[in-house]
């Protein structure tokens, strides 16, 4: 990285197209940190009070509850009764912090190379919240077969997690498997509910490639759409909070969102 740029090294370059991640540490100061956290817990609580009210839409995907609240997909943790909140989607718009991160240098420079274009615009963005105890894991996926129903340029969506607690193996930390993107869309489950052809069959990638992005609140983690990942739960007393922002070529409307938002 040069100074005063946030452009994406040599090394970086290729470490996305062989490994398909890498990881920046630390590129946001804990000031920041604490402020984008301030601001999620806001936007969790307002989420919460708004999917308790009577008007909110709710529904349920393989035994587990959604909501549709604050122009937000509201997904809750999976223990039977539970409305502690798992995910936000998206949720750039519950505060003007969030909508700044989407302009933000340190994301924007880096994946315009990724994403092969100087002009880019925002694809999906998510609130992830493991919290202490509670944080229940993801299964192994890749995010492109949730999106290519709906998007052409499927393999311009990179991701990046912004990790706002510091994320271990302890307090469930996500991981990539290491090469697995260079494949496209890998087979899915069979028989595993609605949702099941979503989740990547661990017979079609190499698990021993697994790798745990440990990082400290602040850091950055880049990865494929195609990347397998997942995570553990969360057995720990820590959070394990993270925002993940894709992006895409721009001109193009976002996911669940019948608008454009051009970025940077
Ligand atoms: O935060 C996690 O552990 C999982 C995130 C993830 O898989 C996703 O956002 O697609």
């Amino acid at each position: 990285m040069g100074s005063g740029s946030w452009e994406l090294s040599a090394g970086e370059r290729r470490a996305y197209a062989e490994d398909g991640f890498f990881i920046r540490l630390r590129s946001f100061g804990d000031a920041e940190v604490a402020a984008l956290c301030a601001a999620a817990e806001q936007a969790v609580e307002r989420a919460s009070a708004a999917a308790a009210g009577g008007g909110a839409a709710q529904y349920e995907i393989d035994g587990n509850l959604y909501c549709e609240a604050t122009g937000t997909t509201v997904q809750f943790e999976h223990r039977t009764g539970s409305r502690t909140i798992r995910v936000l989607e998206p949720f750039h718009h519950l505060d003007p912090l969030f909508e700044s991160l989407i302009d933000d240098p340190r994301l924007v420079e880096p994946m315009r190379g990724l994403v092969g274009s100087s002009r880019i615009a925002l694809f999906t963005d998510k609130l992830n919240l493991k919290r202490p105890r509670e944080g229940s894991r993801f299964r192994w996926h890749q995010d492109s077969p949730y999106w290519a129903h709906c998007c052409p340029h499927v393999d311009r969506l990179p991701n990046v997690m912004l990790s706002l607690d510091d994320a271990s193996e302890r307090n469930g930390c996500l991981r990539v498997v290491r090469g697995s993107h260079t494949r496209g869309m890998l087979p899915g489950l069979e028989g595993e509910g609605r949702l099941g052809p979503l989740f990547t069959d661990p017979h079609g990638f190499d698990l021993s490639q697994q790798v745990p992005a440990e990082m400290p609140a602040g850091s950055l983690l880049f990865f494929s759409p195609h990347i397998v990942h997942g995570s553990e739960p969360n057995l720990s007393d820590a959070a394990r909070r993270a925002m993940v922002l894709t992006y895409q070529p721009g001109g193009h409307p976002m996911f669940k969102v019948d608008a454009k938002r051009e970025a940077g």
